[in-house]
């Protein structure tokens, strides 16, 4: 490396970008309106990090590349908050909040009173310090009067500025959460390494603001909105102009917030987002209201717990009770044992609810569940139902304690708990619980997608004993499949096309299908790019592993254990002389209809998700923009769109509807 120093021109450039990144992630994060792609976007920060590579002496703290520090911390320092961070009175029926109203207006005679309401977002409390401009220091709410320094981990969040514009000592105070799509790429991630799932949103972010290391932190996408500022002490004239001058600073603030005239405008905001609250991409559990005008809130004071300016009026509790009918174990494809109540049919929040897992053996056992038990459960967005707690006073006598097993529930062998683990698993690889999940996993839509091979249709294919593994499934015969119970001749051929087809989706696809512990959805795809071929990542040793990004000693350990298993080897053989093996990676360089297209999506395509949009077009070659620019070939346009659709129509840029979508990556609905 050479030792020079930087001169004017390197220094210039590297302000510049520092400018461009901090503008973009702006645009993206703070204005909902992101004005490049990823790509270029990365390409911005790439360039950067080179330079301060070479020229370390032009790295500031606040440059966006220093955002993730490189060490683990030891713990958290407690700190006092300057004011305390107190909390909200709620409430959950209308004359609740009618009282709310009732009680100010009384308190500030002849007064008009205005309202600002804002979703309550369903977070972890947080308090930002800036002093000089800079980040100084992300306190944790606490018990209100102090909290936990976490500022090496709320650096880490890319929606939050590490340098405003303001000299004094600003206080910004907000929620920090997770959105609900990371929030499920967590929990899967999580279940494929056999790690314990999080409940709800809050506890993941809570539980991630809270990790040592702030590169794992940084992986997680966490968010934040904020919704209070001080400045050098003072506050804005009103709520609403506090929300707009935390946006001016580079604040990301909750757009659905509404300045309320009245009451009933407020009551108005509350019945719309009952019924909309599932449509944001994360949790928010009722809605915030609070005195407008600054003197006001003076005058109304504060009890001993809460601000009497501000009332948290709460959505209906997505809640219900029922019994438990039975407690059964299922037996996942990575052998995990996985409780399950089995409950009396119950409607929440308009789904049925029979079902609702117990996560493992400890959660059982401390929440005391037993069958005949009437419980509380809950469903919070659209997580799946969980036991909140047991109904002590109606348990009734003969309530049995459920034993847990010591052989596996389905085929009787040995189970196995690792030392400090709390998921115990069937060791049997040919456990027909294990078979059935791993097929069932390897025919999903993330992995092969073939279509029409669902629960029913493989639980009779086992059953009929056409199929015991899963190269099976690419030798079955057209006359032996239409005689299934509810498989014409018609879908009988149809899934055949479907399981030949699966043969070329690719190798990534095919990695992701295998189901080796650790690698998800993106890691396959990492792999497939750098190996290209089975045979090069079976062959590969932990050395070369580990160089590659997302794949530590951990992964890479898993990834030789599994192609050092006999039963693997044997799988991936047969796969091999049904031709999937070449065939997939044929694919993964194959014909890319698509090529040199830009596409970019708006609104909600229905039965897809953008994610699965985005595969079936880059897997043809096509590149997916996040906003429309004059290089965008087209903007497909589903339900409710944004606002790309005004920018397409003011660039001249075609706009395509959700079926001529299908038909281009020849996808029927
Ligand atoms: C005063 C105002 C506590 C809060 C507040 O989205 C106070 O305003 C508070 F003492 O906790 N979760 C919000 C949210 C939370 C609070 C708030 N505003 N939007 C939230």
């Amino acid at each position: 490396m050479s030792s020079s120093t930087a001169g004017a021109r390197e220094r210039a450039r590297a302000e510049a970008l520092r400018r461009q990144i901090v503008y973009h992630e702006r645009k993206y994060y703070v204005d909902n309106d992101p004005q490049v792609s990823d790509e270029e976007f990365d390409r911005l920060v790439r360039e950067l990090r080179d330079l301060e590579a070479r020229f370390p002496e032009l790295i500031t703290p606040e440059s966006p590349t220093q955002r993730v520090g490189e060490r683990p911390v030891e713990g958290f320092a407690s700190v006092v908050h300057r004011t305390p961070m107190m909390s909200i009175d709620n409430g959950y029926g209308e004359d609740d909040l009618r009282e709310f109203d009732e009680r100010v207006r009384k308190l500030l005679p002849g007064r008009a009173v205005a309202y600002t309401a804002e979703l309550k977002i369903d977070g972890l409390g947080i308090a930002l310090v800036y002093r000089g401009g800079k980040l100084a220091q992300a306190v944790t709410r606490g018990d209100g009067v102090r909290g936990d320094d976490v500022t090496a981990n709320v650096r880490t969040i890319r929606s939050l500025p590490l340098a405003i514009d303001a000299p004094g000592e600003v206080e910004a105070r907000g929620e920090i959460y997770l959105p609900f799509k990371s929030f499920q790429a967590l929990n899967r991630d999580r279940e494929e390494a056999g790690e314990p799932l999080f409940a709800n949103t809050r506890n993941a972010a809570a539980g991630s603001v809270r990790l040592l290391d702030p590169r794992l932190v940084a992986a997680r996408n966490l968010r934040a909105f904020l919704y209070y500022l001080f400045i050098d002490g003072r506050e804005e004239p009103t709520q609403w102009g506090s929300l707009l001058e935390l946006k001016k600073l580079g604040f990301p603030t909750d757009p659905h917030s509404r300045l309320c005239p009245t009451i009933d405008d407020v009551l108005a905001y509350y019945r719309e987002w009952t019924a909309k609250r599932d449509t944001l991409d994360f949790d928010a559990d009722g809605i915030v209201i609070k005195v407008d005008d600054a003197d006001e809130r003076r005058d109304l004071g504060a009890t001993a717990k809460s601000p009497r300016w501000a009332f948290a009026y709460k959505f209906p509790a997505r809640q219900a009770t029922t019994r438990v009918n039975d407690i059964v174990v299922q037996v996942g494809r990575t052998g995990a044992l996985t409780p399950v109540a089995v409950l009396e049919p119950v409607k929440l929040a308009g789904v049925t609810i029979s079902r609702s897992t117990l996560h493992n053996e400890e959660e059982l056992r401390r929440k005391d569940i037993r069958v005949g038990d009437h419980v509380l459960i809950e469903r919070s967005g659209d997580v799946i139902p969980q036991v909140v707690s047991v109904m002590m006073d109606r348990r009734p006598r003969g309530a049995r304690r459920f034993a847990w097993p010591g052989r596996c529930p389905v085929c009787g062998s040995k189970i196995f708990k690792p030392e400090g683990e709390v998921i115990s698993r069937c060791e049997n690889a040919s456990c027909p619980a294990r078979i059935r999940e791993s097929i069932l996993h390897f025919a999903g839509r993330r992995a092969m997608d073939i279509n029409g091979l669902g629960e029913a249709v493989v639980d009779q294919l086992l059953a009929a004993r056409l199929v015991r593994s899963i190269p099976d499934l690419y030798g079955l015969e057209l006359d032996k499949l239409a005689a299934l119970d509810r498989l014409g001749a018609k879908s009988a051929g149809n899934l055949l096309d479907e399981i030949e087809a699966s043969k070329s989706r690719g190798l990534a696809r095919l990695l992701f299908a295998l189901g080796i512990r650790h690698v998800g959805e993106r890691l396959a795809q990492t792999l497939a790019a750098r190996f290209g071929s089975l045979a090069a990542l079976e062959k590969a040793g932990s050395d070369e592993l580990v160089q590659v990004e997302d794949v530590g000693p951990k992964v890479a350990e898993s990834i030789i254990f599994f192609f050092a298993q006999p039963e693997n080897h044997e799988l991936i053989e047969r796969l091999r002389r049904t031709g999937v093996v070449e065939r997939a990676a044929a694919a993964a360089d194959g014909p890319r209809p698509l090529a040199g297209q830009v596409f970019v999506i708006t609104g909600t395509l229905s039965g897809l998700s953008r994610d699965e949009a985005r595969g079936l077009l880059e897997a043809r070659g096509a590149e997916v923009g996040s906003s429309v620019t004059r290089k965008t070939t087209a903007l497909i346009v589903g339900e409710s769109p944004g606002s790309k659709l005004d920018r397409a129509r003011e660039l001249g840029v075609r706009t395509i509807g959700e079926k001529e979508f299908r038909e281009l990556v020849g996808r029927e609905g």
